[in-house]
């Protein structure tokens, strides 16, 4: 089945980012189209795709479009089952659901202090207590599906539950946030995957700096290999 993905800029999209690993992470074809978020034509870009008014979106062989993230996951996860986007003990796959349901629908305060950006990192941020509060989530969340499966992913083998707190370990790593040895070390797996390093190589060579992603007055570090 040839899918068509809309995504925006790699070095900020992190939802994007999280529908790209939905493809890459199972080795299922996809073909990326591309729409510039905070350009002019952006809303016309995605209307013209046939997604709805955000990044990503995903067009399937016979038309259907998928306009959010959550519905790409789940419509792979379900046209190719044996494919291990989600885990197969039922136990975990619903643990899975949920952090993937959390992901989508929470820690608001960490990912709007922290806007994703791969192409730099920002030295001496400081968190507040709503941003410490979600890794102190993350931390309890995560740290229980890692240290339940062993790692290196958060059940085993690589997941959704993955591709959808990717962006988190990539915001840790450029913020500097505290986080557990045991985080750090899933921080480390995700920075390390080809994939992101591919996506991340990618977005340097093409992506404009966007204003809005700049955390000025804070000082601007090379964005770390690993932390
Ligand atoms: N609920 C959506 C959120 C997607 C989203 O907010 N995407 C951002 C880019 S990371 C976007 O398109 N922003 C531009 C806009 O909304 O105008 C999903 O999970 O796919």
């Amino acid at each position: 089945m040839a899918y068509r993905l809309l995504i925006g800029q790699r070095s900020y999209s992190s939802w994007s980012l999280r529908g790209y690993l939905c493809f890459a992470l199972f080795d299922i074809p996809v073909t990326l189209e591309e729409a510039v978020i905070y350009s002019p034509d952006f809303a016309a870009q995605v209307r013209a795709f046939g997604g709805g008014s955000s990044v990503p979106a995903v067009a399937t062989e016979n038309g259907t479009i998928l306009r959010d993230s959550l519905s790409i996951a789940w419509h792979l996860s379900e046209a190719f089952p044996r494919h291990g986007l989600l885990p197969r003990d039922d136990a975990a796959r619903a643990e899975a659901q949920n952090l993937i349901a959390e992901m989508h629908a929470g820690f608001g305060a960490l990912r709007n202090a922290c806007p994703m950006n791969l192409r730099t990192a920002w030295a001496d941020f400081v968190p507040s207590d709503a941003v410490m509060a979600d890794l102190a989530c993350l931390e309890a969340r995560l740290g229980a599906a890692l240290e339940k499966s062993g790692g290196p992913f958060l059940f085993g083998a690589p997941t959704v539950a993955d591709a959808f707190y990717a962006p988190v370990a990539i915001r840790i790593a450029g913020y500097g946030l505290p986080v557990s040895a045991r985080l750090r070390a899933y921080v480390n797996v995700i920075l390390a995957l080809p994939a992101i390093q591919e996506w991340r190589e990618a977005g340097l060579a093409q992506d404009e700096e966007v204003s809005v992603y700049d955390m000025a007055p804070l000082e601007r570090r090379r964005f770390p290999q690993q932390i």
